[in-house]
């Protein structure tokens, strides 16, 4: 690992002072007046301030959903949609560069990763573009006895409540902008309070691009005080959530009152199987970044890596090399690879697990500490493996959220597979193997949404990713989450 501490760069005139919520098109300060720092996760220093919505705004900013709802959108046709939605893609990236920046200062991850991301921003908002006429009318075929004509309609839900983690919120809106905009409902979003300002930047530009007012809206604040207020809401006829299980279950007793609609996409402790054949050259640094990427803060990592016992020495050995090369530090240095952890509370959260990890008997191979120097007021953590862990100790079943890989070994596909399932979680994982028989008996057995060969990570919105058991339901990406937007309606039209 090597420490990056200086940059140079011009900071954006958007970062600093206070923000308040989006509400009806317009910016407005909570009704309490109350507010929360903004502190930057590199320096531990408070960069600004955003809005500490509560029940109130989160009143007022569903009641301006439904009128958008119930407004001149509800007559916006799929074309003029889908030119919204391009329109709304060109200005994003022609301020890409400035979004990028405000992602790494809020929330730590570095520019190479935060700018990377606006290929991918293209891809999903092209892709919702795409998909604006989603909510057709069919004239279906059917068996009825007599002279009928069914039409079957597909008509936006309403107003969809969005609550968002912090550990990627330039990525995570587009869950929930985009199909809203491409399906004609109403978005109230209410982003982490860890990480708010990327998502407030993206607002303003969507404005500047012609969203019409109300038809977006963001409430910023606690999630217990505004995430809950939408949960709970009587208006709100959909809810996405992205967070912890813990969070979703309260989010699902909330839901209760008026039966919303959810979805719900909750972590893991997803499988990383590398075979005696694989490639290691592709597989080392491949299951390590896909544990370590975004500093281990990605809902997918696959932070349970199986080696196969032949080559357990040689796999340890070459992560030791892998890691030493990793340029850890503050995310504006441009060859910065991984950032801090978001807040202190994650960093206190990730050296519990540290610590448990040693006192529960595994080998700790690489990393355990917390970055010092210059970089010691930030919430930084060396990239950290373990080494002969057992798939029963805490550090391989709960979810760490931090740069923390546990290698784990096995003897052959049946032993690797049974340790892979077992897991109270089911989002992701990963095959490493040249031999197509064990690829495609591993990627078929594995207890998850989505499974990459010889490859980590990668997404393609059109396709999507969701989870099963404990990383709850409803797809994420591709028409079907589009669906999730739409509610069916049947009309029998007696013709005689
Ligand atoms: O998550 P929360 P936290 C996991 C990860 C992490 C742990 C804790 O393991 O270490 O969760 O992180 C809002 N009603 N993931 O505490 O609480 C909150 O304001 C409604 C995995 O930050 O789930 C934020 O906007 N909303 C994950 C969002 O929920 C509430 C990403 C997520 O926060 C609420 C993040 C409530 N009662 C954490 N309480 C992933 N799947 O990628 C909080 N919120």
């Amino acid at each position: 690992m090597t420490v990056r501490e200086t940059f140079d760069i011009a900071l954006p005139a958007f970062v600093g002072g206070a923000k308040k919520h989006l509400i009806g098109g317009q910016w407005v300060d909570s009704q309490s007046g109350e507010r929360i720092e903004v502190i930057n996760p590199a320096t531990g220093e408070a960069i600004g301030q955003i809005a500490r919505g509560t029940v109130a705004d989160v009143d007022s900013a569903v009641a301006a959903a439904r009128r958008a709802f119930e407004g001149e959108w509800s007559r916006w046709t799929p074309h003029q949609r889908r030119k919204l939605l391009l329109k709304v893609h060109d200005v994003l990236l022609d301020n890409f560069g400035e979004l990028a920046v405000i992602e790494t200062l809020d929330m730590g991850a570095p520019l190479l990763r935060t700018r990377g991301l606006k290929e991918w921003t293209s891809q999903v908002l092209q892709f919702y573009a795409s998909q604006t006429n989603a909510a057709t009318i069919e004239s279906a075929p059917n068996s009825l006895p007599g002279n009928f004509m069914t039409l079957k309609h597909r008509a936006p839900v309403g107003v969809v409540g969005g609550i968002i983690p912090w550990n990627g919120p330039l990525i995570g809106q587009w869950w929930i902008f985009g199909p809203a905009l491409a399906t004609g409902c109403t978005a109230v979003v209410k982003p982490a309070e860890d990480a708010s300002l990327s998502i407030l930047r993206t607002a303003e530009l969507m404005l500047e691009a012609g969203v019409p007012e109300g038809v977006i809206n963001v409430v910023t604040g606690y999630g217990r005080e505004a995430g809950q207020a939408l949960a709970e809401h009587g208006d709100v006829d959909r809810i996405a959530f992205t967070g912890s299980y813990q969070t979703a279950q309260s989010v699902i007793r909330a839901s209760a009152g008026n039966i919303k609609r959810l979805q719900l996409e909750l972590g893991g402790k997803s499988p990383d199987i590398v075979f005696a054949d694989a490639d290691l050259d592709k597989a080392v640094p491949g299951a390590a970044m896909g544990v370590y990427t975004n500093s281990g803060q990605v809902c997918v990592a696959g932070t349970r890596i199986f080696v196969q016992r032949a080559i357990q020495d040689e796999f340890v050995e070459r992560m030791k090399a892998f890691t030493s090369t990793i340029r850890v530090g503050n995310g504006l240095a441009p060859d910065t690879q991984l950032g801090p952890l978001i807040s202190q509370r994650q960093l206190d959260r990730v050296m519990h697990y540290i610590d448990l990890g040693g006192q529960e008997g595994a080998r700790l191979s690489g990393g355990g500490k917390r970055l010092g120097g210059k970089l010691a007021s930030g919430f930084f953590v060396e990239p950290t493996f373990f080494d002969d862990v057992s798939n029963d100790m805490t550090i391989a079943r709960e979810e760490i959220f931090g740069p923390v890989a546990s290698i784990i070994p096995f003897d052959d596909i049946e032993d690797a597979l049974r340790l892979a399932n077992d897991t109270a979680y089911g989002l992701a994982g990963g095959v490493w193997t040249q031999n197509l028989s064990t690829a495609h008996k591993a990627s078929r057995a594995i207890k998850a949404g989505t499974v990459w060969v010889n490859c980590y990570g990668v997404l393609d919105p059109a396709i999507g990713f969701g989870g099963t058991r404990m990383s709850g339901y409803g797809w994420k990406g591709s028409r079907e989450h589009v669906e999730g937007f739409l509610s069916p309606k049947a009309v029998y039209i007696n013709l005689d």
